[in-house]
């Protein structure tokens, strides 16, 4: 289903806000998939910010963050852009997927479909307008980072760019630096397959109209992407105008988010987030801008597995986890990191319990904001964490004034300390299980104990 013209009463569309579209639905392409509309926004919108804190996406339509660039055009930019080199990926199909060259010696006989060629700017539109002419199916995707040698009136528009805002927005969720904007100038009906990037991203849209279909990081599962040696890496392997569903069974399970952004929108894509993305059918040429950072410093990854955890989370997995994983791996990510793993998939949302059951030590400072601070919790089970001490207990007794029922059964090192602080601090409990607790402790009157030695 696709988002088509807003209406005030399609679902999730009291985010939209009534325009006249400069498309049509049948400048679409088809696909065999659900879709739900990406709200769009005023960026003073309090939903806008909640939406982009909880790294989901969202249409900006005010941003004004590439203004001054809303007048480029292929003549303009000819003019204007310098005579620096361009990368251009020509391909004889409508879809261009990325596939990293450095990565190609890694898969025997693996030919791309596409092919990266440098040119001058006038060259890159020459053949675009070739291509135009002769109704050939060679097709043209510029993808260049925007660097220094454009011309003086590029870089008056660039400085105009909305700065102020962007560096908020940055600034605001601590994310590293801007890494690149990379300018895309594309041919009408041009697709970028489905992939994921380890970058936030403020995607603007300069000139025609894109649609972006979302998928949210835990629909993994649905994208099957390529293996991590590949050069296709963080592509999906399914051809959504043709999807094999032998060999990639959940991808009919697959739900997306999507929108149509034309001039002047900025659609916020969520590091990890899918996207897949195409130049309207008979829309003419595209060009955005994207705006791509660094993920935040506070979720930097500290530990000799960045890249293993970072960038191919998913094939984690693939590790025996009872031996590796659990014991070597988790113990060097942070609480926060773990706790946002659990998003991740099925298996991670059951595998970071069980490593949390085993853990010696639990240091709440690192939980980051996953966790509240003031912990509302009713019921605690702690059976059998093997190295639970009163501390620890004490601590969570003293945060937890609400707990009605905890439970430190099978744990050696629990002592009556445990039980008198508990007793102190949370006057509402109910229940407390010592079940198997070894070392003497004296039963409070007040609640029910139970224990069985
Ligand atoms: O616009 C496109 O075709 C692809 C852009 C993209 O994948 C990105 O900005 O991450």
């Amino acid at each position: 289903m696709a988002e088509g013209e807003p209406s005030c009463t399609e679902e999730g569309t009291e985010f939209s806000e009534f325009r006249c579209p400069g498309w049509s639905e049948s400048q679409l392409r088809k696909y065999t998939f659900q879709t739900r509309p990406i709200p769009r926004l005023s960026h003073t919108d309090p939903r806008a910010e909640m939406l982009i804190d909880n790294e989901e996406p969202v249409v900006l339509t005010d941003t004004n963050l590439v203004y001054p660039a809303l007048k480029w055009d292929t003549d303009f930019l000819q003019e204007s852009i310098g005579d620096g080199d361009f990368s251009v990926y020509i391909a004889q199909t409508h879809k261009f997927l990325y596939y990293d060259e450095k990565k190609m010696a890694n898969v025997e006989n693996f030919t791309p479909k596409s092919r990266r060629v440098e040119m001058k700017f006038s060259e890159f539109v020459d053949k675009m307008h070739e291509t135009e002419e002769t109704g050939g199916e060679e097709r043209l995707y510029l993808q260049q980072t925007l660097n220094d040698t454009v011309g003086r009136k590029i870089v008056v528009d660039f400085l105009g760019f909305n700065w102020k805002w962007i560096n908020k927005q940055q600034a605001k969720r601590n994310w590293g630096p801007l890494t690149s904007n990379l300018l895309l100038i594309g041919m009408e009906g041009n697709v970028t397959p489905a992939h994921y990037d380890e970058q936030q991203n403020f995607f603007a849209q300069i000139k025609g109209y894109k649609r972006c279909i979302l998928f949210p990081p835990d629909q993994f599962e649905c994208l099957y992407p390529f293996p991590v040696h590949h050069p296709c890496d963080r592509q999906s392997q399914v051809d959504f105008e043709n999807p094999d569903y032998e060999k990639f069974p959940n991808f009919k399970h697959v739900v997306g988010y999507e929108t149509v952004v034309g001039p002047g929108d900025v659609l916020y894509i969520p590091m990890y987030w899918w996207h897949h993305i195409e130049s309207l059918l008979n829309g003419g040429i595209t060009i955005t801008v994207n705006f791509w950072y660094k993920c935040c410093n506070e979720q930097a990854f500290m530990y000799p597995f960045k890249d293993l955890i970072c960038c191919c989370w998913y094939h984690l997995l693939d590790l025996p986890w009872e031996d590796v994983l659990v014991p070597h791996v988790f113990c060097f990510l942070p609480m926060c990191h773990l706790v946002s793993l659990q998003r991740v998939s099925k298996q991670f949302q059951a595998l970071i319990p069980v490593y949390l059951a085993n853990c010696c030590s639990f240091d709440l400072s690192q939980a980051g904001p996953c966790i509240p601070k003031q912990m509302g919790l009713e019921s605690i089970n702690l059976i059998a964490c093997r190295q639970l001490k009163d501390e620890a207990v004490c601590y969570l007794a003293k945060k937890c004034l609400k707990l009605k029922s905890l439970s430190v059964a099978v744990n050696t090192n629990i002592s009556d300390v445990s039980v008198e602080v508990g007793a102190k601090n949370c006057p509402q409990m109910e229940h407390l299980d010592l079940t198997g607790c070894l070392r003497e402790i004296m039963s409070p009157s007040g609640y029910q104990v139970k224990y069985s030695n």
